[in-house]
């Protein structure tokens, strides 16, 4: 709001005769600790404003570049006892800069792993000199000397996740050395790791054993889906027309590995109730494609209006997999005219979808190849050869449903050796993912990190694709079977099976 100026001075007027009535009483209980007390004054025009000023920046960089900063905040320590403080501050590698100049004092570590938690400084070992303890990614605690010398460095966790916590205290109350807490985030109640002054991870910690059934406690990314079912139903019995209930139990019966005729049947049974949501109702949309019914999804998708108010387009992925799989019933039902009308609805974006075209749409290769597909047995061979040029032309990589697509548009188009080199790639991948050896990469979806159960469940879904672009027909329906039975909704590993 703008106050005029009249009042704008009548305001700053008030707090002036408040401060200076009160500015006795504020001196005597000051001054009654044996401290002097200022008072910031910060005023338009009466006092001249405090103003931060910027005495330096870019501290640690280099000529070209910086790494880049986390959520680290940086600590002080006199590093060399001349009585001013250093800057000590960590974004991957450690360092320590001059606090007048920022200029650099010294730079420890690798660029490899980041930082998250903030800069520990401490005498861990109460030897007198402090410590620099940091946590990161690569499941790493490192503790540094002043002079930036590796003190000792620890992987207590074995290595996997990342570290967001960094504590150091007396946690035993021997008023002896400090005891490192660290906290990683990862899918586990395996989370909490107690070091000692010397690195060594303390007895007893982590207090949450993996193999415990969450018996102990609770963590991020982890689920008891058990006890989450049955307190759901428990509350759709009391409360049966919240329309919340069925969309959050669903998503705990599928992360469980539930059947998709169970979770339909469970939505269809309080349909009413379940339309009252956009979330609760694309959840049911998802299982009648799945279950043989996306007709029937179809025919709600093309009249709901469906309020997109976190701009997510999972609404729109929901759509093109109902037409898609229309179109594969249609195909198989040698309706291959109809077959085309339902894959080309898939690259439409439907107005009361709420979902803009994006500038780039992932699954369009897709799209062009079964379109091409229907047109090949409508007897358009120029047609169908334009659309696998389009579905090949899409610049893909890593393993992929749509990179399958793409190889299968390739091998159509002739181009048998980048084809063959792409499904060998699938299969590798999936092998390599099921053998355990991949390396998962869980801060690229930070937050929504899938459960184990889907990931392992994806990765006999693409050795799945390998093998069937490789022509090994058995193996690869042995690998779909297995990714279904771990993730019955997979529409991906549903359809390849389908007669
Ligand atoms: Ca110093
Ligand atoms: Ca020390
Ligand atoms: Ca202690």
């Amino acid at each position: 709001m703008e106050l005029s100026p009249a009042a704008s001075r009548l305001r700053w007027w008030i707090l002036i005769v408040a401060l200076i009535l009160l500015a006795p009483a504020v001196r005597a209980a000051a001054q009654s600790g044996g401290n002097t007390l200022y008072l910031p004054v910060v005023g338009k025009s009466q006092v001249q404003p405090v103003t931060a000023v910027l005495k330096w920046a870019y501290g640690g960089c280099y000529s070209s570049w910086c790494e880049t900063g986390w959520y680290s905040s940086p600590a002080v320590l006199d590093i060399d006892g001349d009585g001013r403080d250093e800057i000590i501050a960590s974004a991957y590698s450690l360092w320590a800069l001059n606090g007048e100049t920022g200029a650099l004092v010294w730079r420890s570590g690798g660029t490899s792993h980041r930082t998250w938690p903030g800069v520990v400084v401490a005498d861990l070992d109460r030897d007198g000199t402090s410590e620099i303890v940091i946590a990161q990614s690569g499941g790493l605690v490192s503790a540094y000397r002043p002079d930036g010398s590796l003190k000792w460095q620890k992987q207590p966790s074995g290595g996997a996740g990342e570290f967001r916590g960094l504590l150091a205290a007396d946690l035993d109350g021997n008023n002896g050395p400090l005891e490192v807490i660290v906290t990683r985030a990862y899918g586990s109640a395996r989370n909490t790791w107690v070091l000692d002054s010397s690195g060594n991870t303390r007895a007893g910690w982590p207090q949450l054993p993996l193999d415990s059934g969450n018996a102990n406690g609770y963590a991020w990314g982890v689920k008891d889906p058990a006890r989450a079912i049955a307190s759901f139903e428990k509350a759709i019995a009391l409360d049966p027309g919240n329309p919340r209930w069925y969309f959050e139990l669903d998503g705990i019966l599928e992360a469980a590995g539930a059947a998709v005729e169970k979770r339909l049947a469970l939505l269809r049974a309080h349909a009413e109730t379940v339309a009252r949501r956009d979330d609760a109702m694309t959840r049911m949309l998802a299982l009648l494609i799945r279950n043989g019914a996306e007709d029937e999804a179809l025919a709600v998708l093309a009249t709901r209006r469906f309020h997109n108010w976190e701009g997510s387009d999972e609404i729109h992925g929901v759509y093109v997999d109902a037409c898609l799989t229309r179109g594969h019933r249609l195909f198989r039902a040698k309706d291959y005219a109809g077959a085309r009308a339902a894959y080309e609805a898939a690259l439409l974006y439907p107005e009361n979808l709420e979902v803009g075209r994006p500038y780039r749409d992932y699954r369009a290769g897709e799209k062009h190849y079964f379109i091409g597909l229907a047109r090949e047995a409508l007897g358009d061979g120029a047609a169908a050869r334009a659309c696998f040029e389009k579905a090949a032309a899409h610049a893909l990589e890593g393993a992929s449903e749509a990179r399958y697509h793409q190889a299968c548009a390739l091998r159509k188009l002739g181009r048998d050796e980048e084809a063959g080199r792409i499904f060998a790639g699938l299969a590798a991948h999936g092998a390599k993912e099921i053998a355990g050896a991949g390396a998962v990469d869980y801060f690229a979806k930070f937050g929504e990190r899938r459960s184990e159960r889907a990931r392992i469940a994806q990765a006999h879904y693409l050795l799945g694709l390998g093998y069937r672009g490789q022509g090994r027909e058995d193996e690869a329906v042995k690998e779909f079977r297995a990714a279904l039975e771990l993730a019955p909704d997979l529409l991906g590993a549903r359809t390849q099976l389908a007669p």
